[in-house]
């Protein structure tokens, strides 16, 4: 018979292996799923801003209304900062750590994220995402301090992105497989729908923002041609072979929207460096490190086109990163052609 398990239940089974947990990490996670909820209600009600208030005024009830961004940012640090579970916090939207009220205790954990990524795409009611990535405190007491937020993605605690699309789903791993929970909007529940997640074999998409071509490397511009079955690689040096060509072109340009349908469907996502964004786009400790968390206990990989994104140690908290991610294959056969064609710099 199939079983009805909400998220809850399954942290609280996880945590069960573990005999010396604390529990400190499985109510972190409740919170994050909580926080998804209030935000997912407000995305649900998002185009509804036009007519009860625009954002920055205020609407007919005469409260003031939020952008969306800045709602989630809020949400996420209200429910995170009491209960004594974090040290410190960091957020797209904030530019320096979030320090926890000096009124509440500080925890061993430390929370990195981005709130509303694409939220460019509201507008035109299209998915946005949660992204956060949770690691312990290398600090030993007291309040967190920056380094404790500026660690390499292998050792992270967990990483988990939530997508507000068609339905809400919040997808987690803690590195023991990746877990998808779909929520039921008339239960206020994340119910298990999608237990350990692998990427499939035989990829069907690429994902990347062709108007920006010109400006990409020429190694980046051959190995779109050779996902489009346009070129081959000759001699062949790694990574899948070009039977898994030609792949599908799916770019919503909202990057959980984008990792979500390749982790499920097979495929590649890049935003490489280019001459507008010579160190790339996405972010490094709240964006990529999160996903390549994600896409590596998947079966996939993340790189930055020469390196692994799990090994590279943040130098700040908003550091931007060259980003390819998905099957292991087309992400290596992304870097063979950047150590082929170029050192991986902008023309
Ligand atoms: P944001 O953090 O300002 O929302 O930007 C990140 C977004 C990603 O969601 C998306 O993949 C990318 O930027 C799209 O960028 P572009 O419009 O240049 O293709
Ligand atoms: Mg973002």
């Amino acid at each position: 018979m199939d079983q009805l398990i909400t998220i809850e239940r399954f942290i609280i089974d996880q945590e069960r292996e573990y005999p010396q947990a604390t529990g400190i990490f499985s109510r972190l996670l409740e919170d994050m799923a909580l926080a998804a909820k209030i935000i997912s209600r407000e995305t649900r009600r998002a185009g509804l801003t036009q007519i009860l208030g625009m954002a920055g005024r205020v609407n007919v009830q005469g409260e003031q209304q939020m952008k969306l961004d800045i709602f989630a940012n809020e949400t996420i640090i209200r429910i995170n900062s009491y209960g004594g579970r974090l040290a410190a916090m960091a957020s797209e939207e904030a530019d320096d750590l979030i320090h926890i009220p000096p009124e509440y205790a500080c925890g061993k954990y430390v929370l990195i994220f981005d709130p509303l990524d694409g939220s460019s795409n509201i507008d035109a009611n299209i998915s946005v995402g949660t992204i956060f990535a949770i690691h312990r405190r290398k600090s030993f007491d007291g309040c967190g301090v920056i380094e404790d937020c500026l660690q390499p993605g292998r050792t992270l605690a967990a990483a988990g992105y939530v997508i507000y699309g068609p339905s809400t789903m919040m997808v987690y791993t803690t590195g023991n497989g990746v877990h998808g929970f779909t929520l039921d909007p008339t239960l206020g529940e994340f119910l298990l729908s999608h237990p350990n997640i692998s990427i499939p074999a035989q990829p069907k998409y690429y994902s990347a923002n062709h108007s920006y071509e010109p400006h990409w490397t020429n190694g980046v511009q051959h190995y779109t041609r050779w996902l489009q079955g346009r070129e081959p690689m000759n001699p062949e040096k790694g990574g899948m072979d070009a039977s898994a060509c030609p792949l599908s072109a799916r770019y919503v340009g909202s990057l959980v929207a984008d990792f979500h349908r390749n982790l499920l469907e097979g495929g590649v996502y890049y935003y490489p460096a280019d001459t507008k964004f010579p160190q790339g786009k996405l972010r490094l400790t709240y964006e990529a490190a999160p996903l390549a968390f994600i896409a590596q206990q998947a079966g996939g990989y993340g790189s930055n086109g020469q390196q692994p994104i799990l090994d590279i140690h943040p130098r700040s908290l908003h550091e931007r990163t060259p980003l390819f991610i998905g099957n292991t294959g087309l992400v290596r056969k992304a870097e063979a052609f950047i150590a082929q064609d170029d050192n991986g710099t902008p023309k």
